[in-house]
């Protein structure tokens, strides 16, 4: 009953008084107190997890789980009339992330403080963080997203360092959020922040005087990086977040007796993507000011540092021009030459210089040459990046490259997300997988006929769940009855949510001419695409439209459904997954570095339809051929036509009557009058003339797959196996697993880990 009592003395009054938002607040107070007991400085060497993105989601309900906390909170809560998924919805979910890469980081975290590594996370404290989704005349409209409310998980710290522009300097302030390890010690993400933000200078949506830096340095994530300003912008975020970090690790070090000589036994720095690379030449400019020798500085740095790669879409990596950081960081610029100098005067190859013959700066070059890691994040995406994308680097650095297959925390996207699911596991095999999720492979053994429907089951009511909550959210109403066929992630043409779309109208069109199918679909869609992408807009204009069209036909809506979810982030995530009977995962292959979604619906008894892309061939390995819809052409052969140059995309509409019609469908009469012209015809000519992510080229394959996995849903019992296999075989993914790598191979912390919950207790 402590809880009991704390709880009430948090809130001042009787539980049962309180509203959802006054039990949140207190249970927020709680849950810190008790995480700042929890903190620990065990550990000589510590891990620094740089990043520009943490997509957290909610903290609450999963701060519980790893306090373990939450049943009894449950109870107290329903004692006294309360419902605790009422009190989650009314925490604010902070966006600080855009998808993947963001939404990673977060999972490390988990995992990093669950095994009680001795790290932390640093970024930035977006106001604003990422921009809210609204639709409008079937179209996105972005607002702003404000998420920090006077109570919330920031604590204030009395940290602040100076951090110098070309044109000014700015003084810091720094923001902690507690991350809760599993039964473990408690870890900290270091969020920077300017006092002068000033919210006020926001306009109409989303635009803002990008030139005032001191009021708009962390109000957005990734500002509109279109037009000059923006990317500027993003430099001096960029240059605040390395500055700030760089600093706080230099003391951090020197506090626990480190000379600067020995900072890679103190610190190890992990780079995600190209974001935070300006950390070398920062880090190597501080060192330098606090009279190390510059030589000496760049292998100091050299032992520190490793570097992510996350795409192999050549317009996603950072190349700025020298005139940007000419002027924004101009004390860097010196440095960053030298480095440059130096790798040229070493190797001949101007391929992998930094500084280009345009004057732009590679900060992925940098990153290869001056750290000492550099890993991809799936089997094949490391793999690519060894002989194709970072091949000259691979030959000149061989014992650099390494695999670190992504994964994802089980605590929030099974035990949180899922509690029909983890209940029903823990009634099968006990709760030992809860700590070593290898465990799950025990499920396997639970084929009998009883234990499959109960399986079904939980689906189904995942499923009503999720109805529900559309209903209640958004006004929509689905049929739980339905096979839910969904597609969630950001908005890209290598992602090819447009290849989903014309299926759409294949399917729409076959059910006018009379061919129904047995069960009815739904068609689910959450994206966001970036304000500036017009192709992407469209895109997202298209299913929009489609969503009308279907959804008001009454010949076809009682057969298929489409929704387009506003607004997808975590907290929608958490609904979907676990209500979902198809996962889309159809990339064009070599284009997904790993992906991540994919990970969250196996292990929620999704089964996925997708490319042999990223972390897809891990899975379809995993689970086996009967478990998984495969399609389309391979890597080899994608990375063949782009070699030759000889996709033509026209060919296959031309040879395929089906996609002839699903195409001009999109410019037909009947868009037209739900849409706008201009949006629907650049779609078209786009796909017609350009498909520069060949969905066509995978279409028929696709079309194929998506019917036989519809076919094979009929036969419930041996959809419930696939579920199976795929909810027992999903334990590799746990990032637990990926985190133990990291360490092993890269960060080596060393012996302080797996601080025990005994060891805790007797705190
Ligand atoms: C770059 C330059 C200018 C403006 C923005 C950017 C930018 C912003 C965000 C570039 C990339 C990102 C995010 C990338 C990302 O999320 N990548 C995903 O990372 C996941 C975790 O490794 C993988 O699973 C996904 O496959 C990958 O797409």
């Amino acid at each position: 009953m402590r809880l009991a009592e704390e709880l009430k003395r948090q809130c001042g009054k009787e539980i049962s008084k309180c509203d959802n938002h006054e039990l949140y607040e207190a249970l927020l107070a709680l849950v810190q107190q008790e995480a700042v007991k929890r903190e620990s400085n065990e550990g000589k060497k510590k891990i620094y997890y740089i990043s520009a993105e943490f997509l957290i989601g909610k903290l609450l309900s999963n701060n519980l789980i790893n306090l373990g906390w939450y049943d009894e909170v449950r109870d107290i809560l329903k004692t006294n009339g309360k419902d605790i998924t009422e009190v989650e919805e009314a925490e604010p979910e902070p966006s600080l992330g855009n998808g993947g890469l963001g939404r990673l980081a977060a999972c490390f975290l988990d995992s990093m403080a669950g095994l009680g590594l001795n790290g932390a996370g640093i970024g930035l404290n977006y106001h604003l963080g990422l921009f809210k989704q609204e639709f409008a005349d079937q179209l996105q409209k972005e607002a702003p997203n404000p998420w920090i409310e006077e109570k919330s998980w920031l604590i204030r710290r009395e940290v602040s360092y100076p951090v110098k522009f070309g044109s000014m300097t700015v003084h810091s302030r720094l923001y902690d959020i507690a991350v809760t390890g599993y039964r473990n010690r408690t870890d900290w993400l270091h969020l920077f922040d300017v006092e002068s933000v000033d919210e006020g200078i926001v306009g109409s949506g989303i635009s803002f005087d990008k030139q005032d830096i001191a009021k708009n340095l962390t109000l957005f994530l990734y500002p509109d990086d279109s037009d000059e300003a923006g990317r500027k912008l993003r430099i001096y975020q960029q240059y605040f977040m390395v500055s700030n970090g760089a600093q706080l690790i230099l003391d951090e070090c020197v506090k626990k007796g480190c000379t600067l000589h020995d900072l890679p036994d103190y610190a190890v720095i992990q780079i995600n993507d190209t974001h935070p690379s300006m950390v070398i030449p920062e880090l190597i400019r501080l060192l330098a000011e606090r009279g190390i020798d510059f030589d000496e500085a760049v292998e100091i740095v050299k032992k520190t540092c490793a570097y992510t790669n996350h795409t192999i879409l050549a317009e996603a990596l950072e190349k700025w021009p020298v005139s940007y950081l000419k002027e924004v960081v101009p004390q860097l610029l010196p440095i960053i030459e030298i480095l440059d100098d130096r790798i040229r005067r070493k190797y001949s190859d101007e391929s992998v210089a930094i500084i280009d013959r345009n004057d732009r700066v590679h900060m992925a070059h940098m990153d290869i040459h001056y750290g000492f890691s550099v890993n991809g994040v799936a089997y094949l995406h490391t793999e690519i990046l060894k002989n194709t994308e970072l091949k000259n680097f691979y030959d000149l650095y061989p014992d650099k490259f390494n695999n670190k297959t992504n994964g994802i925390t089980f605590r929030r996207w099974l035990l949180h997300c899922n509690h029909p699911l983890a209940d029903y596991i823990t009634r099968k095999i006990g709760s030992g997988y809860k700590q070593d999720v290898e465990e799950l492979l025990k499920l396997g053994a639970f084929h009998d006929e009883a234990s499959l429907k109960e399986l079904l089951e939980i689906k189904h009511q995942n499923k009503l769940a999720l109805k529900h909550y559309l209903l209640e959210t958004q006004g929509i109403e689905i049929n739980e009855n339905s096979i839910f066929d969904i597609q969630i992630k950001r908005l890209h043409e290598y992602k090819r949510q447009q290849m989903n779309a014309l299926y759409v109208i294949h399917k729409y069109l076959e059910i006018k001419k009379g061919k129904v199918p047995s069960t009815p679909i739904t068609v689910i869609f959450g994206a966001k695409a970036a304000p500036a992408y017009v192709i992407a807009k469209d895109i997202i204009h298209l299913i929009l439209c489609l969503e009308k069209l279907v959804n008001n036909d009454p010949e076809v809506s009682p057969y298929l459904h489409v929704v387009m979810v506003e607004n997808y982030n975590v907290t929608k995530a958490e609904k979907l997954i676990p209500a979902c009977d198809i996962s889309q995962q159809i990339s064009l292959a070599s284009k997904e570095a790993s992906g991540t979604g994919n990970m969250k619906f196996m292990l929620n008894g999704a089964v996925t339809l997708g490319t042999m892309d990223g972390a897809n061939v891990e899975i379809a390995e995993l689970v086996g051929k009967e478990n998984i819809y495969i399609f389309g052409e391979s890597s080899e052969t994608v990375i063949d036509h782009y070699e030759k140059a000889d996709y033509v995309s026209k060919d296959y509409y031309e040879k395929n009557e089906d996609i002839k019609e699903a195409v001009d469908f999109i410019t037909g009469k009947e868009l037209l009058a739900l849409g706008c012209e201009e949006n629907l015809v650049r779609l078209h000519d786009e796909l017609l003339n350009k498909d520069w992510f060949m969905t066509l080229l995978d279409y028929e394959s696709y079309a194929k797959a998506r019917e036989q996995a519809y076919k094979d849903y009929e036969d419930r019992m041996e959809w419930a196996k696939k579920m199976l296999v795929n909810i027992s075989k999903a334990g590799f993914f746990s990032s637990d697993r990926t985190i133990r790598e990291y360490d092993r191979d890269i960060w080596k912390l060393g012996g302080n880990s797996q601080e025990s919950e005994e060891t805790l207790e007797s705190k």
